[in-house]
């Protein structure tokens, strides 16, 4: 398909003033197409609401409605290439980004609905030499696309991990292009997902520069009038790794040793979101990030705000569930409602965080009567039957050997259970063997076949409370029924589920059912650098 790389002068104008962009002519920039709004106020949304001057939100893209038919069309090019970008709260940095931004686009579609993505990658040649086999980090110019969450086809053009979107050869080449065609099921879960690229061996450098970007998908939970009246609002959390304004090259296993966190929401440090008492809006949280697990609070001089979880990565909860804390592990995505109560500031932050994510600033005139929050929620997905489970259960172990660190890349970082990677030298001493449990791309740990519905427990022996390895699995989300051996009442749909450390032995039990879609894919950890080095597990859907 041409790509006729319009560029809506618009979203040029919104993206240069969201991320202080001095050029950015040349990138090929965003639309070609789609409907692109950027700080212009929608309608439906109340006066007190979003937008709102000061807190950045991501452009938007919306489906671009086909005529004489419901389902229809999102098309946008993705460039990615080095761009110099100012981060309000931090400075101008130097980041490989989509678009020019910080973050991408946020994609908007419906389910049944065709995201058509064009890749341009514009970065630099791979380095010469940067190829070092597949446990460790290589080639940091190439990338692919994973739309995290979204039950869709992991294979050919769509949700396809294992393609690699390469750098031209040589500079003063043709930069490459590529497509990504996904189509969404026409009952795909209205919620929140994102993308980012997940090309094994360059996934966590590009991911703390930022690389990444949400994808709305709209359905019934939009309808629900107390949400459809709250202002709808992206806090998309991004966590980059910066020595002088840039990501330091992923050289070896201590790369990120000493170097800070630079949190952003919208891709600015701390911004100021405003809220007037009794208003409701409703927040996207996602965790675009790849090394730390956040524990959030909304809270202030004068007290707390409650933040109601109406939705977990994606799936519309059956009620809101009203949280002091809200866990953001890496990947996940948790929609909440939050209503202005006594006037004042108060501050998202983390557990072990020093900056605030964002500031909230209660004030103005109140909302009388204030908005309402809903009793009662469509669900987003029916629950599985734990009598449905056949076969015997899955184990998965997240294993780092703290024995072999000294080395640059320690093959440190494994997955035993049992489907692990088979040992090369069995009788051997298993835990420092260089295959045993590393990702090996020719190996496929767990043949799923469709239709049927399986129980995984998932452990860490991790020793430090700092240290979180979240458990991702691709295509199919899955139904948390146990965390530690403890029932969850009710059970709740996840795509990413964190497994804390510091209390060794920590579990989460699931079920899963392998519905719609063959292919290859992956299931990791989503501390992205662990996955770099070896901490994945090849998963097939096959035919039952
Ligand atoms: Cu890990």
């Amino acid at each position: 398909m041409e790509d006729s790389g319009s560029i809506s002068r618009r979203t040029v104008l919104r993206a240069a003033a969201v991320a202080g962009l001095t050029a950015v002519a040349g990138t090929a920039g965003a639309g070609t197409g789609a409907a692109t709004t950027g700080g212009a106020p929608q309608p439906g949304f109340p006066q007190s609401g979003f937008p709102q001057p000061g807190f950045p939100q991501p452009v938007t893209v919306r489906r671009r409605p086909v005529p004489g038919r419901v389902p229809s069309v999102l098309e946008q090019v993705l460039d990615v290439r080095f761009a110099e970008v100012e981060v309000p709260g931090h400075g101008r940095i130097t980041t490989r980004a989509y678009n020019g931004a910080l973050p991408g686009p946020t994609l908007r579609v419906r389910a049944g609905d065709t995201l058509l993505l064009t890749h341009v990658n514009g970065l630099p040649p791979n380095p010469a030499g940067s190829d070092h086999g597949p446990r460790m980090p290589h080639r940091p110019n190439s990338f692919n696309l994973h739309t995290h969450g979204m039950h869709v086809s992991p294979a050919g053009h769509a949700d396809n991990v294992l393609r690699e979107f390469a750098p031209r050869a040589a500079a003063g080449d043709p930069e490459p292009r590529y497509r990504t065609v996904v189509h969404v099921p026409a009952d795909h879960p209205a919620g929140t997902y994102w993308y980012h690229p997940h090309l094994h061996g360059s996934t966590a450098e590009q991911l703390a520069g930022g690389l990444a970007g949400v994808i709305v998908v709209e359905g019934d939970v939009d309808e629900v009038p107390e949400i459809r009246a709250a202002a709808d609002v992206v806090v998309c959390v991004n966590e980059l790794k910066l020595r002088d304004g840039r990501v330091p090259a992923f050289t070896s296993g201590a790369w990120l040793t000493g170097v800070p966190s630079v949190f952003t929401v919208n891709g600015a440090v701390n911004p100021v979101l405003a809220l007037r008492p009794g208003e409701v809006q409703r927040w996207r949280l996602v965790g675009a990030t790849a090394f730390t697990a956040l524990s959030l609070r909304l809270a202030g001089p004068t007290g707390e705000l409650t933040m109601h979880r109406i939705a977990q990565d994606g799936v519309t909860l059956p009620a809101p569930v009203a949280a002091g804390t809200v866990e953001l592990v890496m990947g996940n995505r948790v929609d909440v409602l939050v209503r202005g109560g006594a006037p004042g500031r108060y501050e998202l932050r983390a557990e072990r965080v020093e900056q605030p994510l964002l500031t909230v600033e209660v004030a103005g005139e109140p909302v009388d009567p204030p908005m309402g929050l809903p009793a009662a929620l469509p669900p987003g997905r029916p629950p599985l039957d734990e009598r449905d489970v056949t076969g015997p259960d899955r184990e998965v172990v997240f294993h780092v050997d703290p024995g072999v660190f000294p080395q640059p890349f320690p093959d440190a970082f494994r997955v035993l259970g049992n489907h692990p990677t088979p040992p090369a030298r069995p009788g051997g001493d298993l835990r420092h063997d260089p295959a045993y449990g590393l990702y090996d791309p020719g190996y496929v740990n767990h043949l799923l076949p469709l239709g049927r519905t399986e129980r995984w427990t998932v452990r860490t022996g991790e020793t430090s409370p700092g240290f979180n390895h979240p458990f991702h699995l691709h295509t199919n989300p899955f139904l948390v029924t146990h965390r530690n051996g403890v029932r969850l009442d009710p059970p709740v749909w996840h795509d990413t589920v964190g497994l804390a450390g510091g209390h060794p032995g920590e579990s989460v039990t699931f079920l899963v059912r392998y519905e719609d879609f063959t292919g290859r894919a992956i299931a990791h950890c989503h501390q992205l650098h662990h996955e770099d080095l070896g901490m994945m597990q090849t998963v097939e859907y096959v035919e039952g």
